[in-house]
């Protein structure tokens, strides 16, 4: 894994409709990830916080959409920013809510495009976020940053994905939130799903070590997007659309553990957290100490004995 960490600040908010998002870098700052990453022995590089780039009114066909022009300004500023800095190590976008991967998977893909392997995704949240512009309801363009990196149609108004990630690459895990004509996109799709029926009973280890084991036997690069709903409300309450029933507090550490022991990973998003939902900054911290159990914090170092 990369140690050169590469802080992009990424305050979007208009890909939903309650204000807050768009404080998460601060608070990310606030709650010391630069110095939790550097303590682990990290170089750690803060870039400051992107701009959307200017885009002129732009329109789709489905009325519900709003804020179209400005998600579309940050995935192009975005995806700009994440290619540069694949260059110089691994991008750790903090949002910002989860319309950001629009642009931060779009810079990571013309990165793995441009150096030649293949791209994995590993989509940690609670909803699929697989409706296209044309097929979302609510109009939240958060809903919408998978189907964009699968290459779905629909997305007319936004930059040309860069290198369509094929669907056997793309992992959603910890999903407990799927919309009906997500879900039938879904279906079809090549697309493996870890829901939280599957957590459940085979837990986190085993289909996780398994989507690992793909990306290893390709040599490919591997983006991780960490939705702060794919944690159970009751341990992360800083978001604006809960769902119960999500991962504990040991079972988000031990993936980020499984992840850090398997060196895979190449590029982070932090996406969701809505400081102004929080309680006493809990969230933020519990979203920095899974960075840390990512990057190689141990409670004890030392080789296991009789247990492995
Ligand atoms: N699928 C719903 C809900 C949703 C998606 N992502 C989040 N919420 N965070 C929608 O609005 O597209
Ligand atoms: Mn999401
Ligand atoms: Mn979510």
């Amino acid at each position: 894994m990369n140690r050169t960490c590469i802080l992009i600040g990424a305050p979007v908010d208009s890909g939903q409709r309650r204000p807050g998002c768009l404080m998460g870098p601060a608070a990310y700052r606030v709650a010391g990830l630069a110095a939790t990453l550097q303590g682990l022995g990290c170089t750690v590089q803060d870039r400051g916080d992107v701009a959307p780039a200017p885009v002129g009114d732009v329109s789709c066909d489905n009325a519900a959409v709003h804020h179209l022009s400005e998600t579309i300004g940050w995935t192009r500023a975005l995806a700009e920013a994440g290619q540069a800095a694949m260059a110089d190590g691994m991008p750790v976008f903090m949002g910002g809510d989860h319309s950001l991967s629009l642009g931060s998977v779009a810079g990571v893909a013309a990165h793995a495009a441009a150096v030649g392997r293949p791209l994995f995704v590993l989509w940690l949240d609670a909803h699929s976020d697989f409706h296209t512009p044309l097929t979302t309801s609510s109009g939240n363009l958060h809903g919408t940053p998978m189907a964009y990196i699968a290459g779905r149609a629909g997305f007319d108004a936004f930059p040309p994905f860069p290198a369509t990630v094929p669907e056997s690459h793309i992992c959603l895990f910890g999903i407990r939130s799927v919309d009906p004509a997500e879900g039938a996109a879904l279906y079809d799709s090549e697309i493996t799903v870890c829901d939280m029926r599957v957590l459940d009973e085979f837990g986190v280890v085993v289909p996780l070590r398994r989507f690992l084991d793909r990306v290893r036997a390709a040599d490919g690069l591997l983006h991780v997007s960490l939705d702060v709903d794919f944690l159970d409300p009751a341990i992360a309450p800083a978001v604006g659309t809960t769902v119960p029933g999500g991962t504990t507090f040991r079972e988000a550490h031990l993936v980020m553990e499984l992840l850090h022991d398997s060196g895979l990973v190449t590029s982070l998003d932090l996406v969701e957290l809505n400081p102004f939902l929080d309680e006493r900054a809990r969230t933020a911290q519990l979203m920095v100490d899974l960075c840390a159990s990512l990057m190689g914090r141990k409670v004890f170092d030392r080789p296991t004995r009789g247990f492995v």
